[in-house]
């Protein structure tokens, strides 16, 4: 027998409780996407095989979460569980002063709020959905700060969500550091791909900013899964632990939003924390009018001692490397079939280049939006469109155009096993073998906020 070449690691948990799956016909399918106006947010659970819409609220908790869950102090004020949560924060991420949310855009609206004064700029490392809406809705205006190459699914540089300093400094002198209440730094980028930044580009960001008296806010949703990226990649840091590396990556931030609801591995939660006592002084009072009580935020008392104990979890090395080991089997898998996907693979799941998978379809015809349908036709596999229809419109009602046309294949956070990854990689395969044939969609719908979630489509003829 052969001896095995590289050595092989395995999930570092066993399975004690399984929930079971169904999987539908193809007619079946798809009547139910049909239904679901070619939307996948719209499809009913129970008709998705294996779901990667998002791995935000979908992971498995653990046996000792479940034990935290059992120990919920439900009092309206002053839970055990609100200290427990925030020590673990203060301790795991080093910033002074925490409020609950109910999850992370919770988080972003009162930051806004509290920050942002109407004609305010807000420099950042790419956009995303939900925080750019909140900061949009307190009059403010976002402009993208990252490099280059994170627009570009082929780049295959290391650190993709970097600043490009360039880009900074034109918006600083054409708006003035006034107007500018805080750089929005993003970890493991989400829209680029779940790609990360570097500690070095986020050293000299913390020296720019320092001398222009302008802060920096960490949307910390996925730090653990940057950290990793920094061990992995990043000169004098190979020795260092994931929990060391996000302690560090925190220190040069003065706030940060995080929904709980991706690394800190809880279905929901979500908190924002800033190291400012009159910044936490506002958002405090404003948290009581659209969350609750400041020492629960939104969430019961069971909720805050998960997220608690799931904080401590996510930052062991061991978790780390299977999570993103699992998702890059899946990525090496569907580069082996040829299937263009968003390069280096990004830590929480795979994005596919719907663009080149559909060179046919032109960017109203709603390439990524009729890849992720596809799939979900294929095989049962539930995926999300991360392109010109997630981007939505700008304020004056034009649409945004995103270079990146994306179908992301999010992978829950110690769900899902390496056959289900085998299987995932075989029907895009298939669906990849037929892509000629594919036609288009076209936007029967459109909410006015965040469309992707409930816009409805129809298949062209
Ligand atoms: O879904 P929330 O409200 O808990 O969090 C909003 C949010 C903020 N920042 C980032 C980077 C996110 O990824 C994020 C939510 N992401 C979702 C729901 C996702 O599917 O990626």
């Amino acid at each position: 027998m052969e001896k095995p070449g590289k050595r092989s690691w395995a999930e570092p948990y066993k399975i004690k409780m399984v929930e079971l799956l169904k999987m539908e016909t193809r007619p079946q399918r798809i009547k139910a996407i049909k239904e679901a106006g070619y939307n996948t947010f719209l499809l009913k659970s129970e008709d998705v095989y294996i779901d990667l819409l998002t791995d935000s609220g979908t992971s498995a908790m653990s046996d000792r979460q479940w034990a935290g869950i059992m120990m919920g102090d439900e009092a309206y004020a002053g839970s055990r569980n609100f200290y427990h949560l925030e020590k673990v924060i203060q301790n795991s991420y080093g910033y002074k002063h925490i409020i609950p949310t109910h999850q992370g855009r919770g988080a972003e609206n009162i930051l806004s709020q509290t920050m942002i004064k109407k004609g305010d700029i807000i420099p950042g490392n790419m956009y995303f959905t939900t925080t750019r809406l909140h900061q949009e809705l307190a009059g403010g205006k976002f402009v993208d700060v990252i490099i280059d190459e994170a627009h570009d699914p082929n780049s295959e540089h290391p650190f993709k969500g970097n600043v490009d300093f360039n880009k900074l400094k034109a918006v600083v002198d054409k708006y003035g550091a006034k107007r500018i209440p805080y750089v929005c730094m993003a970890t493991s980028v989400n829209m680029a791909g779940g790609q990360p930044i570097s500690m070095q580009n986020l050293k000299e960001l913390r020296a720019y900013t320092s001398k222009l008296g302008i802060r920096v806010i960490h949307d910390m949703t996925r730090v653990a899964e940057n950290a990793y990226f920094i061990q992995q990649r990043e000169k004098g840091y190979a020795d260092k632990s994931i929990r060391e590396i996000v302690k560090e990556i925190c220190s040069y931030t003065d706030g940060a939003t995080m929904s709980a609801k991706k690394d800190a591995l809880v279905n929901i939660g979500g908190f924002l924390a800033t190291n400012e006592w009159s910044v936490y002084e506002e958002a405090r009072n404003l948290v009581v009018v659209y969350e609750g009580l400041h020492t629960y935020g939104g969430l019961a008392g069971r909720d805050m001692e998960a997220m608690a104990i799931g904080i401590g979890e996510s930052l062991s090395d061991d978790h780390i490397r299977a999570r993103i080991g699992q998702v890059e089997y899946l990525g090496h898998k569907m580069m082996d079939y040829g299937i263009p996907i968003v390069k280096p693979i990004g830590g929480h799941g795979i994005f596919v280049d719907a663009k080149a998978f559909l060179p046919h379809l032109t960017q109203d015809q709603f390439p990524a939006q009729t890849l992720s349908a596809e799939m979900y036709i294929d095989a049962g596999v539930r995926t999300m469109e991360r392109g010109v229809v997630s981007a939505g419109r700008k304020s004056n009602g034009e649409n945004y155009y995103p270079k990146l046309e994306l179908v992301r294949f999010t992978i829950p956070r110690r769900v899902y096993t390496q056959a289900h990854m085998d299987v995932i990689a075989e029907s895009i395969y298939s669906v990849y073998q037929k892509r000629n044939r594919i036609k288009g969609l076209k936007m029967v719908y459109e909410p006015k906020y965040l469309r992707f979630f409930q816009a409805r489509f129809e298949k062209l003829k």
